[in-house]
């Protein structure tokens, strides 16, 4: 794998994780496109930088001017790399799939290129996440069923924070590493190299505006958790909801916590708003990693088999703990 004196330190760490020369040289692509979405951001702060047209997206969601630029990025940094069989970006329809694929082509990369961009206005955090699943290479278009018979097959996972700092936190074969890009430009310099998730914690993150669609399990957790230590749990929590799942779930690895998406019984939200496979999947496995657990109510997460590629899932992600005692309560 070319080193990439940029990101000299990142390299190093994925070379001794033990994956292909083709993963790793995914993931220091998809480093090198976050460097470029993290100047586009602070660039546009000052109403400079890239400007895109903005429309609606695939979710029928508001598609910002650096939703779309940093869409752009991601492919941009990924075109050419001649493992790349496809991507599927929450920003586009159908799977994305190079104009010529050749034999060594065997990874899908998903990935959501601006997380919570909502924010942007507000300077709050927003985030990258991405997922890199594993297929059987060959010298043919690969169709949308090959990407959803690869959903259990991450080969690695990841997201970029950018928040007061830029960071980005990865697994390949079994560490959970983070990174904070060093502002004199020397790329992503190493910051731990084992991130865990706290196996309890006083955490819990949701967005509380829905409670009158959440289902019994999550409504009674969340009431014993508000109840404190006069209630079932004996002890206080506290709440924090940022908007952007970057942002509470990367809270997860230092303070622990739980933080959930659920399904709610509102017309379009069946299923929970996030997306398997540039949201819940990742994220997931870097809880798992990390040690904690991540369920869509019943099943875990990582045992999903997803129907569609933008299909969305109920999301509990956090410290084994908390996220067992919801298990629990689903029965
Ligand atoms: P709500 C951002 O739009 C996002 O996809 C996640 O990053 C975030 O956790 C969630 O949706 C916020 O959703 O309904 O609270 O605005």
């Amino acid at each position: 794998m070319a080193q990439d004196p940029m990101h000299n330190q990142l390299a190093l760490w994925l070379q001794g994780q033990g994956a292909s020369a083709s993963v790793n040289e995914t993931i220091l692509a998809l480093a090198r496109s976050a460097v470029a979405i993290d100047r586009e951001i602070r660039l546009a702060a000052i109403g400079r930088g890239q400007q895109a047209q903005t429309s609606e997206n695939v979710q029928g969601e508001d598609q910002k001017t650096l939703d779309v630029v940093s869409n752009q990025i991601v492919m941009e940094h990924l075109a050419g790399l001649d493992h790349i069989a496809a991507m599927v970006s929450e920003e586009v329809e159908h799977p994305i799939l190079p104009s010529a694929i050749g034999p060594q082509a065997d990874q899908v990369v998903c990935f959501d290129p601006l997380d919570g961009s909502s924010n942007i206005a507000s300077n709050c955090p927003i985030g990258t996440i991405f997922s890199i699943l594993g297929v059987e290479g060959g010298d043919r278009k690969i169709s949308e069923a090959n990407i959803l018979a690869a959903s259990g097959k991450q080969l690695a996972a990841g997201y970029v924070l950018y928040g007061p700092a830029t960071v980005l936190v990865v697994t390949t074969t079994r560490h959970v590493a983070m990174f904070a890009l060093d502002p004199d430009g020397d790329g992503f310099m190493l910051v731990n190299d084992r991130l865990t998730i706290p196996e309890t914690c006083s955490n819990w993150s949701i967005n509380a505006s829905y409670e009158r669609y959440w289902d019994t399990a999550i409504t009674t957790y969340v009431r014993e958790c508000v109840a404190g230590r006069e209630g079932p749990r004996g002890r206080d929590f506290n709440t924090r909801w940022s908007a952007a799942m970057v942002a509470d779930i990367h809270r997860l690895f230092f303070d622990g916590g739980v933080f959930i998406y659920p399904a709610l019984k509102k017309p379009g939200s069946e299923t929970g708003k996030l997306r398997f496979f540039y949201e819940a999947n990742p994220m997931a496995l870097l809880a798992h990693r990390a040690g904690g657990r991540a369920i869509a109510s019943g099943p875990d997460i990582l045992d999903i088999r997803p129907t569609g590629i933008h299909q969305r899932v109920p999301v509990i992600i956090g410290s084994r703990e908390e996220v067992d005692r919801i298990a629990a309560l689903y029965g």
